[in-house]
């Protein structure tokens, strides 16, 4: 058996265009995997003190016995997430290529932290990543999506990565899109594209007109394996290498 002490979380990536159900299916993944290894729920008393636990996890940053944590790109609280922030809030315009490197060097401020985190031993689930980063840029009209993917190379790679996959025009019918910058059907019809050509061999890609448990249970399954297959090997700083 592998000695406990030595065992990596898994990078989980969830991508896809927007309203796809990431966010929603990237909790309930965590909020499983928290809940895996306790006893069976007795009671109604119990469940509520598990889903406790969930959100006391997502904001402690230094609890080495967590299972599970889950994480967002854009992360929007440091000081070029703020710029980004502000950026997709349309509060402030910016060069294509400059938010393009806001974007990566974003991930790359992450990145000694999101290390550590998965060699505690804890599984980390990512909803957004650099296909994002990759897709909505090069879906704008000058950006050659080569140059899209360069600052990102040699990030950590992800051990898997959940394609939710979803038409634009059927996630639109989803309560329409918000105000943000990006959200607006024919821009979307383009990252689609461009998304779905970066598909590389950590993808699985899913349907994502399926109801949300049916949904969560291929995530589920998908994710076990592999938790359990990336327990033995090393997490890798290849992406796009
Ligand atoms: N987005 C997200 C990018 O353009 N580049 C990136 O690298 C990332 C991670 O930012 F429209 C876009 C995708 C989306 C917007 O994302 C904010 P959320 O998930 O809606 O917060
Ligand atoms: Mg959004």
């Amino acid at each position: 058996p592998t000695d406990t002490s030595t065992r990596r979380g898994a990078f989980i990536v969830f991508e896809g265009c927007d309203r796809a159900g990431k966010s929603t299916q990237a909790a309930k993944l965590v909020e499983y995997l928290q809940n895996r290894h306790k006893q069976p729920l007795k009671n109604d008393e119990t469940s509520i003190a598990s889903n406790l636990k969930v959100s006391e996890t997502m904001t402690n940053n230094s609890n080495d016995s967590e299972v599970a944590r889950l994480w967002k790109f854009p992360d929007r609280t440091t000081l070029i997430g703020k710029m980004i922030d502000a950026y997709l809030k349309k509060t402030k315009d910016l060069d294509d290529h400059v938010v393009h490197l806001l974007f990566s060097a974003n991930r790359w401020e992450c990145m000694n932290v999101i290390k550590n985190i998965l060699m505690s031993g804890t599984t980390l689930v990512v909803d957004r990543y650099a296909y994002s980063g990759a897709a909505f840029s090069a879906a704008k009209k000058d950006l050659d999506i080569n140059w899209c993917k360069s600052p990102d190379i040699g990030l950590l790679t992800p051990d898997i990565v959940f394609f939710m996959d979803l038409e634009p025009e059927e996630a639109v019918k989803r309560g329409g899109y918000g105000k943000e910058r990006y959200e607006n059907l024919e821009f979307q019809k383009k990252v689609r594209k461009v998304f779905l050509d970066l598909k590389d061999s950590s993808w699985k890609i899913l349907d994502a007109r399926q109801t949300i448990p049916e949904l969560h249970q291929q995530i589920i399954e998908t994710a076990e394996e592999v938790i359990k297959k990336c327990e033995s090997i090393p997490f890798s700083e290849n992406l796009w290498k």
